[in-house]
């Protein structure tokens, strides 16, 4: 009843883990897939390994979390391993991949395997990478277009939510080729340790993630279903099925799942049970529910 099929992907829930998130290694993402995840989503790997930005690179904050982990990666080369090993499971595995430039989409796109690649244009506090890209139109469709003409398998574009209007770099990823986008990355923030002075993460900005962003997310996905043809994948904040619903009546054909899967690595079978009585109970498909926000 949770079945779908999401850029010509098999998925047996809607449910997928983001990108960042127990995602560096075949053996995190194996058991999260195991936790009942319908796919799921690699950390973002590059070319070059990279140590990532010095800590505090991660902190609570109200609500969420505030991270600047800088892409830490063992580049693209050492990870074919990790992407078989997750694939055991049994589950799509999609490759978060990131670049400075469209040549280096195309070499990582083009020697990586993966059920599908998730294009990082999106990440808030990257030098050169991300957002400084993802926030520009021309690049967008560029890249997009570039990885779309070579790579073997769908292309998802993450978006970043730090822009005044994300439908126009919803629109250029559309025309560049996407199969799908992502909304939203992390939303740009940062915090002060009030006894020193001093910014507490490393990096000194971050992105905010969590419950927090979460109706942040919603508009985006709402605006992003209005403008674009290809499906919009939601993400931001979700910490139950009632959310899970929600970015799906939004317009969200399938949903990822990050911060709140450090607290409960089996959120994603949680989620599902209680997404199939909701729909028993209201005698709806996934479908009827699919972009309801709309139909006013
Ligand atoms: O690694 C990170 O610091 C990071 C990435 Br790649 C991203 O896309 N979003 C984010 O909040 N952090």
């Amino acid at each position: 009843m949770l079945a779908l099929t999401l850029t010509g992907l098999k998925l047996r829930n809607p449910l997928m883990l983001a990108a960042g998130i127990m995602g560096t290694t075949g053996g995190s993402l194996k058991r999260v897939a195991e936790g009942g995840a319908g796919a799921v989503v690699t950390k973002s790997i590059g070319k070059e390994p990279r140590r990532g930005h010095s800590n505090p690179s991660m902190i609570e904050v109200d609500s969420g979390y505030l991270n600047a982990m800088g892409l830490p990666n063992p580049s693209y080369r050492d990870f074919q391993g990790e992407i078989e090993r997750a694939r055991e499971a049994g589950v799509p595995v999609i490759a978060s991949i990131f670049g400075g430039s469209t040549e280096e989409f195309l070499e990582i796109a083009g020697a990586l395997r993966a059920d599908a690649f998730e294009l990082n244009l999106s990440c808030p506090h990257a030098c050169g990478y991300g957002a400084e890209i993802g926030t520009r139109p021309d690049l967008v469709e560029e890249i997009a277009r570039a990885v779309k003409s070579t790579a073997r398998s769908p292309v998802w574009v993450k978006l970043t939510p730090n822009v005044t209007d994300i439908k126009s770099i919803g629109l250029a990823a559309q025309r560049g080729g996407a199969d799908a986008v992502v909304a939203i990355n992390t939303v740009r923030g940062m915090a002060i340790d009030i006894e020193s002075g001093y910014p507490i993460l490393g990096n000194r900005f971050g992105g905010l993630s969590g419950r927090a962003i979460k109706p942040v997310a919603i508009r985006c996905v709402y605006d992003l279903y209005e403008a674009l043809d290809i499906p919009v994948i939601g993400v931001g904040g979700i910490s139950d099925w009632r959310d899970a619903i929600e970015f799906i009546m939004a317009g969200a054909r399938a949903v990822e799942i990050g911060s709140a899967v450090g607290n409960n690595i089996n959120i994603f079978s949680d989620i599902s049970s209680c997404m199939r009585e909701f729909l028993v109970e209201k005698e709806w498909t996934l479908n009827d529910i699919y972009g309801m926000a709309h139909e006013l």
